[in-house]
């Protein structure tokens, strides 16, 4: 089977919901090191324009967004499960919550200035100032501003208390005895609140919630080694875009397999990616591009939270 290639950086929280979910799975996977702000001239050739992080490559196709590498990463490697048909409307509802609101909510929180501080330690000034300058830009053309600090308190404090109650039966995960994606997807924002300084005090009156986030933790992070991003586009460039198994090809929202096509992401970070429908599903896109520096490659997009458009 071909290697996963996680593009990401270590202070991202998307990735360490995916880098935690590797670790559950016990999984040797490949690691690229991207980096935090625009410009990055060693991604984009994979992804035709697509920015966030992380993005995870298996050989010539491209899996954007961390819902859609969650479900790619369970089909590839679906033991032990991490989806179940039986949670699996609870588990999308709470993980969609999470990674939309409680993230926004996380970073509205952390990115406080004494959450700044202690999460830039040792950066210049000029780089905090770079890094900041690039957040606002990428939300611009977005549906997501960054959410007010009074509104981030409210979902913080509502949902650190409900997810404590839910734990205070003893189950060792948020729907039962085993970690689902929604375990990952509610704990990346609050990893990323433990960084903050003193800010991670919020989580101090939840013991519940903490052992919890302990159990993911030790889940570790499987089996990284690190690969060049150059050693990255070579691969891409010496593979074959593949099709994930049983999927048929299908008509969506008035394009057609075939027709050129933008798809952007609607909430921020929504620089377009163009290329050529190669396959719809009932819950991804599938977009045919190619580039000088890795010839053809399918990126692969999650229909929630993404636009596609005739181009
Ligand atoms: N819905 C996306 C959100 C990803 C996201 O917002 N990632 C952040 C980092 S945690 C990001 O891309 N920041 C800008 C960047 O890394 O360039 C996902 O699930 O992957």
């Amino acid at each position: 089977m071909p290697d996963l290639i996680l593009h990401h950086y270590p202070a991202s929280p998307f990735a360490e919901k995916i880098r935690a979910l590797l670790g559950a799975k016990s999984l040797a996977w490949r690691s690229v090191e991207i980096p935090m702000v625009m410009p990055k001239p060693e991604l984009t050739p994979l992804t035709g324009g697509y920015r966030r992080t992380p993005v995870l490559q298996v050989g010539a196709d491209v899996y954007c967004d961390t819902a859609l590498i969650a479900r790619v990463i369970e089909r590839l490697h679906p033991s032990p499960p991490l989806a179940s048909d039986l949670t699996a409307m609870s588990d999308f509802a709470l993980a969609h919550f999470a990674d939309e609101h409680l993230f926004a909510a996380a970073v509205a929180y952390a990115m406080q200035p004494q959450g700044m501080e202690a999460m830039f330690a040792g950066m210049a000034p000029e780089q905090v100032a770079a890094f900041a300058e690039d957040r606002r830009k990428m939300r611009e053309g977005g549906s997501a501003p960054r959410m007010p600090l009074a509104e981030a308190w409210s979902v913080l404090l509502g949902t650190l208390a409900r997810l404590d109650g839910q734990l205070s039966d003893g189950r060792r995960f948020l729907t039962g005895e085993a970690a689902r994606t929604c375990d990952f997807a509610c704990y990346h924002p609050l990893w990323f609140v433990g960084r903050a300084g003193a800010l991670a005090s919020i989580l101090e009156p939840y013991p519940h919630l903490r052992g919890w986030m302990g159990r993911i933790e030790a889940f570790g992070h499987g089996a990284p080694e690190p690969m060049s991003a150059a050693e990255a586009l070579q691969v891409a460039r010496e593979s074959t875009p593949g099709m994930l198994p049983g999927r048929s090809l299908r008509e969506a929202d008035g394009v057609v397999v075939g027709d050129a096509v933008s798809v952007s992401a609607v909430d921020y970070g929504v620089d377009p990616v163009f290329g050529t429908l190669a396959n719809a599903e009932p819950d991804a896109f599938s977009v045919r591009r190619t580039d000088p520096r890795v010839g053809e490659v399918v990126v692969h997009f999650p229909r929630i939270g993404f636009r596609i458009r005739a181009a």
